[in-house]
This record gives C-alpha cells, sequence and structure tokens, in this order.
C-alpha cells in the first residue's frame, strides 16, 4: 500500500534555536517499509502546505499517518487531515505519536469525520497492523487504536530498540536539520523512557515508566550509517547506566566514528556518572544540556524534580571543569511577579551558560494537568507550548510577556548577535563553504520571534479549536492506571486478569 506519514511545521522555539529531524516518524515509517509497503515521509518543518498537496497528488497514498508529539500543532494537523481527505476521499487518515496518545477522543472529535483513526503509543509494532487491518479489516483489532466505534486493546511496547532503525534516507532537506551551532545534525536514541516522575513532564507516563536501551552494536551501527557529522541524542536522561554509555563508546572507537555530540540530562546523573561524560568527551561530546528546571529549593520540590539547588551547581561545575558547554532550562511561573524575574534574570545573567526560559504549562498526561488547581486563562491549543502562559499570570499578561522576553533577550545577548558572530566567525565561514547557513541565521532571528507583543497577540486569535479542560484537580493522581498511555507492569497485569 501507498503509505505517506506527515510531521507539522515548527513551533516558536525551533524558528531560532534548532530545527530537528521527527525520528519517531522515520523509525515508525521503517516498521510500514519493512512490511512491504510504498512509504513516502515529508516533514513540514521544512516544505510548506502546498508541498503537502503536490505531494498528495503526485504519490496518491491510500493511507495518511500524521505524527503529532506536540500538542500546539493540533490545529494544523486536525486542518491538513480535513484537506487531505478533500482532496482524496477514500484516503485512511490516521494520527499518532506523544500528545495525539493522551487526547484521541478530543482528537476525533475535532477531527469531524476527517480522522478515521488515532493510534495510541508507540508506533513501530502497531502501525504495520494498522495498515494491514485497513485493506483486510479489524482496525479494532489493533492494539492502541481509538476510532468513532471505541477503543482497541492496550497499546503495546516494542520489544527492542535494535529494531527498525530510522528511515533517515526518506527524508528530504536533511540539511535543514541543526541545533546551535551543530550544522547540520542528524538525532539518534540510545534509550527510551525515564525512571524519574517530575510533574510537569509526561515522558515516564507515555511509556507506563519502562525504560529500554539499544544494544551498544545497533547503536554503534546506526551511528556509523548517519552522514551527518553532528549528532543529537535525543534520550530524556543520557546516561543514567555509565556502562551503557561505555559501551557504546568502545563502539564508537572500535568504528573509528567521528561526530560532535549534543546531549540532555539530569544534574545528579552527571554527578554520579562523570567518568562516562569525561570519556564522551573525549569521543566528540560537545554540548550537554540540564533541565534544572528551578534555582531554589522550593521550586524544584514543586516540580518534583529529586534534586537540590547544591545538586544543580556542583554539575554546573563538572561540566565546565570539562569544557562541555551546558544549556540549561528554567521553568517561569505565569504567577511570577517583577521581583521574581529580577532575581532569576540576576541568577541567569551571573552564570557563563546558555540559560533557556519554557513556561510552567500543565499538558494532558502530565499529573500537573490532573492536580494544577489554577483555571486556565486559555483554550488555545496553539499556545501549549511552553513558550506562552495558558495558566493566569499575576502580572497583566503583556508585563508578563515583557518580563519574560527581557529575560530571555538579556540572557541571548551573552551569546546571540553581535557577540556571537565575533565569537564563531571562523565556524559561519566554514559552514557558509559547505553550504550551511541554519546557525548564522538563527543568530538575528531572536528579536523576530521573541517579542512580547506578538506572543500577547497570539492570545487574540480566535480559536476554531478549543482543548477540553482538565477535570477538577485532585491531590494525588501518580499511580492512576489513567494517567499512562503505555500501562505499568502491574496494571497490565491487572488488566490481563479482568
Ligand atoms: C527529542 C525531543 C525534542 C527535540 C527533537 C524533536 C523532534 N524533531 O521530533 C527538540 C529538542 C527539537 C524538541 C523540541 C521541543 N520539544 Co521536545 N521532546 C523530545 C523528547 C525528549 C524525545 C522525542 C523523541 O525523539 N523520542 C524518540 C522517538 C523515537 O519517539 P517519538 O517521537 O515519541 O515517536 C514514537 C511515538 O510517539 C509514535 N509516533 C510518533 N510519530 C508518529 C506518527 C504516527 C502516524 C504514529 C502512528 C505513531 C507515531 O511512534 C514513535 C515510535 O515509537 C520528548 C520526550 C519524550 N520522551 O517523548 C520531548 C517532548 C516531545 N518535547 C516537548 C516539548 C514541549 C518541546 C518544545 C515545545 C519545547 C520548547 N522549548 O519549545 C519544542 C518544540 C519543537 C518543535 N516541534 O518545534 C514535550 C511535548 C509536550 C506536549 N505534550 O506537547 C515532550 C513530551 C517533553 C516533555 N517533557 O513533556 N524536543
Ligand atoms: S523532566 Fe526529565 S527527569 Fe523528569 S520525568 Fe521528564 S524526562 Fe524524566
Amino acid at each position: 500500500m501507498r503509505v505517506l506519514f506527515v510531521h507539522p511545521g515548527p513551533l516558536m522555539y525551533s524558528e531560532v534555536y534548532l530545527r530537528l529531524e521527527p525520528l519517531g516518524m522515520e523509525r515508525v515509517a521503517q516498521a510500514v517499509r519493512a512490511a512491504g509497503h510504498e512509504v513516502r515521509l515529508i516533514d513540514l518543518q521544512n516544505f510548506g502546505h502546498e508541498d503537502l498537496a503536490d505531494e498528495l497528488k503526485s504519490f496518491n497514498p491510500r493511507a495518511i499517518g500524521f505524527s503529532l508529539n506536540y500538542l500546539a500543532n493540533l490545529p494544523e494537523v486536525v486542518d491538513l487531515a480535513k484537506s487531505a481527505k478533500q482532496q482524496i476521499k477514500d484516503c485512511y487518515v490516521f494520527v499518532g505519536g506523544h500528545s495525539a496518545s493522551f487526547i484521541a477522543d478530543e482528537l476525533l472529535e475535532h477531527g469531524g469525520g476527517a480522522i478515521d483513526c488515532v493510534l495510541r503509543g508507540e508506533g513501530e509494532i502497531a502501525t504495520p497492523m494498522l495498515i494491514s487491518a485497513i485493506e483486510d479489516g479489524g482496525v479494532d483489532r489493533v492494539p492502541g487504536t481509538v476510532t468513532v466505534k471505541g477503543r482497541g486493546p492496550v497499546p503495546v511496547l516494542l520489544e527492542s530498540l535494535d529494531q527498525f532503525p530510522p528511515a533517515r534516507d526518506l527524508l528530504r532537506r536533511r540539511k535543514n536539520y541543526f541545533i546551535g551551532m551543530l550544522d547540520p545534525c542528524a538525532s539518534i536514541e540510545f534509550t527510551r523512557g525515564c525512571p524519574w516522575d517530575c510533574s510537569f513532564c509526561s515522558a515516564w507516563t507515555f511509556y507506563g515508566r519502562s525504560y529500554r536501551m539499544a544494544s551498544a552494536e545497533a547503536a554503534g551501527e546506526e551511528l556509523a550509517r548517519i552522514k551527518e557529522p553532528n549528532v543529537f541524542i535525543v534520550d530524556d536522561v543520557a546516561f543514567i547506566h555509565p556502562e551503557h554509555g561505555f559501551a557504546i563508546g568502545r563502539e564508537i572507537e572500535r568504528r573509528n566514528i567521528r561526530k560532535q555530540y549534543y546531549l540532555e540530562t539530569r544534574a545528579d546523573v552527571l554527578i554520579r556518572n562523570q567518568e562516562v561524560f569525561t570519556y564522551w568527551k573525549t569521543l566528540g561530546l560537545k554540548y550537554l544540556f540540564l533541565g534544572l528546571e528551578a534555582i531554589d529549593a522550593e521550586g524544584l520540590k514543586l516540580h518534583r524534580k529529586r534534586s537540590s539547588p547544591g545538586t544543580n551547581f556542583e554539575a554546573l561545575e563538572i561540566a565546565r571543569k570539562l569544557g562541555i558547554k551546558v544549556a540549561i532550562n528554567l521553568i517561569a511561573d505565569p504567577d511570577w511577579d517583577k521581583e521574581r524575574f529580577a532575581v532569576v534574570r540576576e541568577w541567569a545573567l551571573s552564570v557563563p551558560d546558555v540559560v533557556h526560559f519554557t513556561v510552567a504549562t500543565p499538558y494532558p498526561g502530565t499529573e500537573l494537568w490532573l492536580t494544577e488547581a489554577r483555571r486556565l486563562a486559555t483554550r488555545d491549543y496553539r499556545l501549549f507550548d511552553i513558550q506562552h502562559a495558558v495558566l493566569p499570570t499575576r502580572l497583566p499578561l503583556l508585563e508578563f510577556y515583557q518580563e519574560l522576553v527581557e529575560t530571555q533577550r538579556n540572557i541571548a545577548q551573552k551569546h546571540m548577535g553581535f557577540r556571537a558572530l565575533r565569537d564563531t566567525a571562523g565556524l559561519i565561514l566554514k559552514l557558509a563553504l559547505q553550504g550551511q547557513t541554519n546557525f548564522a541565521r538563527s543568530i538575528w532571528k531572536f528579536d523576530r520571534v521573541y517579542n512580547a507583543q506578538r506572543q500577547f497577540a497570539d492570545h487574540q486569535q480566535p480559536v476554531t479549536y478549543a482543548i477540553r479542560p482538565p477535570p477538577p484537580a485532585v491531590k494525588v493522581a501518580r499511580d492512576s492506571p489513567d494517567l499512562y498511555v503505555h500501562p505499568r507492569r502491574e496494571h497490565a497485569k491487572r488488566q490481563a486478569q479482568v
């Protein structure tokens, strides 16, 4: 069967700092291709909606699968599903991915008949089954399906991450993928899942608290096949098990692979497993992203980060000593007043690292979604991108954005604009000679994208698709099976017994 997979366009953050390949969609595409189907991919981070219309015309797919990891992309995906269905009447339209998995029924409703099925959970096993069922019948027996008829069996986890390496060869305009100075940049997955349970995050609820690792051989093989000189490791928390990081590193050495790497980890993991990060520095580790989230103990407790300010600062010291560039994330709460912004701004300016801010946002699938007592100030999905305030702000909304953008701009000045140009002129020239200009262009984009008036104006747009508000706040929801996409083992056992 001819199957087209579509990834929606970029969100605000990707307009400036990065644009990365849709790895999950590529893995699903590989699983479908391995089952004997003709598969194409289009990433609308790199192509326009008119290109999609052309693709539909020339390829005439029998099935279209939209990837919906990011809630803020929902209106775009629903509109695209509607126009695709209009263009090809008998085409089967389905949606999968992280966010789609938590709001499947709601998504079907918005689709108004244009979305035939939402496939919850990991896509590698279930999608080829769905494609067969489209022809042969039995869609509602495919694990993870949600259709107007109801829900299929619970989603199934992929047994081994070594299966279905991403179909990178199907993705065009790969030169457009970059992160900071790593231009161009590919992505890779060494592990899946996260053993922690931060209240604002849905990584642990999606995977039912499971944690899996790719074998070192498969990871080495995949890295060897990647053409780009730079690689972003998508793992939620890199090198939780140092022996795994060492084993992959030895494969890299054995195969004589020379690349530069960007990864994300936790402060406590960096402190505990310093040796593996030191080793990876010798292999080409350049950047490390640390989700510190708060600079005070109270904030860390609120996010259930299970870390302390002391641990965070120690980790920063270690990374700096290793000579690895650090990017820090802090969560700005809509409740912040001018004084709070000033304190955080002062701290952020006092450290040499890149500091990013995201705005505290309750997402469906997080514990916060069920426990947050504040009511949503907006129901516009597009604003759920952690760059907008969806909870009521203590300051008037425009002032909140002015404080936020001013803080971001002060910090960005350390690393962007003329200063960045001065510090990186040699690299920019080298990349330009290779035809790579993503990084060079990004250092001028800040003011165009991060703009208090623009962010404020985003709240005034007419809302076509409104998010279903959460149920009334409950106290503790961590053990509720309702929270998980892939059932936790004990829940799965219980369900199997029923
Ligand atoms: C790597 C990553 C990124 C990367 C790359 C993302 C990319 N290009 O895909 C970068 C750094 C760019 C990024 C950016 C952002 N991210 Co991010 N990201 C992740 C992370 C850590 C892993 C994603 C990943 O690659 N996983 C590995 C692949 C193999 O899995 P997957 O993509 O989920 O795909 C599987 C399934 O979802 C499904 N699937 C996927 N597509 C499809 C399609 C079909 C048809 C089907 C059937 C199935 C299917 O099958 C796949 C295989 O099993 C996740 C957390 C997580 N663990 O999921 C957050 C996460 C997805 N990101 C998140 C956010 C908020 C963002 C930002 C908005 C943050 C910001 N500061 O602005 C931006 C927006 C980026 C944009 N679109 O413009 C949130 C999403 C919240 C939400 N509900 O919307 C998550 C869940 C993190 C969190 N803590 O809550 N992100
Ligand atoms: S924020 Fe990071 S450490 Fe916390 S649950 Fe999510 S992925 Fe894990």
